[in-house]
């Protein structure tokens, strides 16, 4: 079975908001708090960085068979043994992100519309990202989307979807009423108090 059919939370470790250094214990604590999947996002980093990051956090992820995805850069893939490798609109295709990669990996897309939807969903995507469904610091330069299309996206394609983009405890429950299944949390869980506590009450709510 894949390692996505039961996922729920998917947390991004986005190096806008941790420190490298403080990296590794942040995972441990996104995993104790049930956290499914773990993605490694660094916009401004080098490949270099993210490559030795990507290794080091790949052993703790793999002691709890955790997948690890990094954003956008397949041969961070090709030289690590990370699960997957997350692209958006403006980058490779999912096709080309799986040749560099060099082995059998997960390939997921971000997505801002229904037809994007489709169309990764055609072009062979593992899972997509939905969003972004409310306004977020994390993305700035993108309108969100809303709740509407959720319900939607879930009847017309049928791999594992991710809403994301201003996610929090407080409005997980609306989203969750208009359709969701999974979602992503970026700054709510980075920012939160106890990101064991906050990453089990998302888990909860979304069981
Ligand atoms: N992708 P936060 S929204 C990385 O819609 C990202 O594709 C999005 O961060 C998309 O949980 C987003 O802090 C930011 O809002 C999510």
């Amino acid at each position: 079975m894949s390692p996505l059919a039961n996922a729920r939370l998917y947390g991004i470790l986005d190096l806008g908001y941790v420190e490298p250094s403080d990296a590794a214990r942040i995972v441990e604590r996104m995993i104790e708090g049930g956290v499914d999947l773990v993605q490694l996002r660094g916009k401004r980093n080098s490949i270099e960085k993210l490559v030795d990051l990507a290794a080091e956090l790949h052993e703790l992820t793999t002691k709890s068979s955790t997948p690890l995805i990094v954003n956008d850069y397949a041969e961070i893939a090709s030289r690590v043994p990370v699960e997957g490798v997350h692209v958006g609109q403006h980058d490779d295709s999912i096709e080309l992100t799986r040749r560099k990669a060099g082995r059998n990996i997960l390939v997921g897309k971000s997505t801002h519309s229904l037809e994007q939807a489709r169309g990764a969903q055609r072009e062979g995507a593992d899972y997509i990202g939905f969003g972004p469904i409310f306004a977020t610091p994390t993305k700035p330069d993108y309108p969100p989307i809303g709740l509407a299309d959720i319900r939607r996206v879930h009847a017309e394609v049928s791999l594992p979807i991710f809403c994301i983009g201003g996610i929090n405890i407080d409005n997980l429950q609306s989203v969750i009423d208009a359709g969701a299944k999974r979602v992503v949390m970026v700054s709510a869980l980075l920012k939160a108090h106890s990101i064991v506590d906050y990453a089990r009450c998302a888990t909860d709510m979304l069981a």
